[in-house]
């Protein structure tokens, strides 16, 4: 049997997909002079560096931007006056693993074999029977770190992967630096660990090669069971809980056989989104201060919607979306995206189209200059319709595959195109 080399496999595996994201984020920019100088500095060879934020089971409701009436995340909010914030981001799973393979690849939970989270539930007695999860994202699987290393990046990872042990981790799946439980001690014991991930973040963008562009991905552990007071939170969420008034209907409802969480009112849970956006917050301090954010691509996601429910009910509410971390319902699945692309969203920017974790794959490395892609947009068609700073989902929903044409200066409409098949 011969072997095929990576990137072809790559290439055939995404030549027909679209860009989804990509092409919301350029339709953005349609009337921003900025848009096109960003364009030309990538093609001078001044391609973007790109940070990665992702929290671990941050549900949909939980960041004030997203209407938390009782969580404090001033740094996120203002990364989202700064970016676009897309009300209909999804998970390709319900839980960590597959939605953590499907970043990593752009390829859907089945194509990875990563369909739980590793090592993934004992099948036995269920009445469904599902099939076996891999424990491990394939080597042989292209990885975002392996393409943007290709591509000249140094590439960066730091805190939780769940992507495989000994023999699997980021360092073998294209990362030049990883900075994992090794280093930063455990999550759910320390409540440190968030901001040793940030500092060892800003240290690899500080001691790089300042000539070469770098992709940083920050894993976060919060806000995971089990869940911490975070000593500069806690009391102030403390005080903030025993004001509040009292519900006027239940706290707790029944969803299945567990029990639903339909209030955000936790004190602990409050500190520890608290202090995630304050890990954050050092991250974002440090591209501005040092100039790098003007040229650096910001994504800050959710690898599954928030526990909302347990035997005992879970630490948050997504409502109004119903259910939360592990099912099939809005609340499992829809999570926070915001994106902050220097010259390529506009400040404030809200998007309603439906995206998907396997997007950002293709729309990464669009947006960092690779070729990717291009073949598919020279082949877009009409569909959906940018009006100023807000984008509009088409009458016609927008499923299956959402591609963009190039977008003339000073035109109000940018079309995107579809593809039905695969
Ligand atoms: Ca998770």
């Amino acid at each position: 049997m011969t072997t095929t080399p990576k990137r072809l496999v790559w290439l055939n595996r995404h030549r027909l997909r679209g860009l989804v994201l990509f092409g919301i984020l350029a339709l953005s920019v349609f009337a921003l002079p900025q848009s096109w100088a960003f364009a030309s500095e990538t093609e001078k060879g001044s391609p973007p560096n790109v940070v990665i934020l992702l929290a671990d089971d941050l549900g949909w409701s939980d960041l004030g931007c997203y209407g938390s009436p009782f969580n404090e995340t001033p740094h996120l909010d203002g990364l989202a006056r700064q970016g676009m914030r897309f009300t209909q981001a999804y998970t390709a799973g319900s839980v960590c693993s597959p939605t953590r393979a499907s970043l990593m690849t752009g390829r859907y939970p089945v194509r990875t074999g990563v369909t739980d989270y590793i090592p993934g539930l004992n099948p036995t007695g269920r009445r469904l029977n599902p099939p076996r999860t891999a424990t491990q994202l394939a080597l042989e699987e292209v990885t975002l770190g392996e393409v943007f290393r290709k591509a000249g990046y140094q590439t960066f990872y730091g805190g939780k992967w769940h992507l495989g042990g000994a023999g699997f981790e980021p360092t073998q799946q294209g990362f030049d630096g990883y900075v994992g439980d090794a280093q930063l001690g455990r999550h759910g014991r320390d409540p440190m660990v968030g901001k040793r991930i940030s500092e060892a973040a800003i240290g690899f963008m500080r001691d790089r090669d300042p000539k070469r562009p770098f992709l940083a991905y920050l894993s976060y552990h919060e806000p995971h069971i089990p869940i911490l007071e975070y000593s500069d939170h806690i009391e102030r969420f403390r005080r903030k809980a025993a004001l509040l008034p009292r519900p006027s209907g239940p706290r707790i409802i029944p969803e299945r056989e567990g029990q639903l969480r339909i209030v955000q009112d936790d004190p602990a849970y409050g500190s520890e989104v608290a202090g995630l956006d304050s890990w954050v917050g050092l991250v974002l301090e440090y591209l501005e201060q040092s100039g790098l954010a003007k040229n650096t691509i910001v994504v800050f996601f959710s690898d599954n919607g928030g526990l909302s429910i347990k035997a005992e009910p879970g630490p948050t509410s997504n409502i109004p979306l119903r259910a939360g971390k592990g099912w099939l319902y809005e609340g499992g699945i829809r999570v926070p995206l915001i994106v902050r692309a220097p010259g390529v969203t506009s400040a404030g920017a809200v998007c309603d189209m439906p995206v998907i974790s396997t997007d950002f794959f293709p729309t990464l490395l669009e947006l960092a200059g690779r070729d990717y892609g291009r073949n598919c947009i020279s082949t877009a068609k009409a569909l959906c319709l940018f009006y100023g700073e807000r984008l509009h989902q088409a009458s016609e929903p927008c499923t299956g595959i959402i591609r963009i044409t190039t977008v003339p200066p000073g035109r109000p409409a940018a079309p995107f195109a579809r593809e039905t098949s695969n």
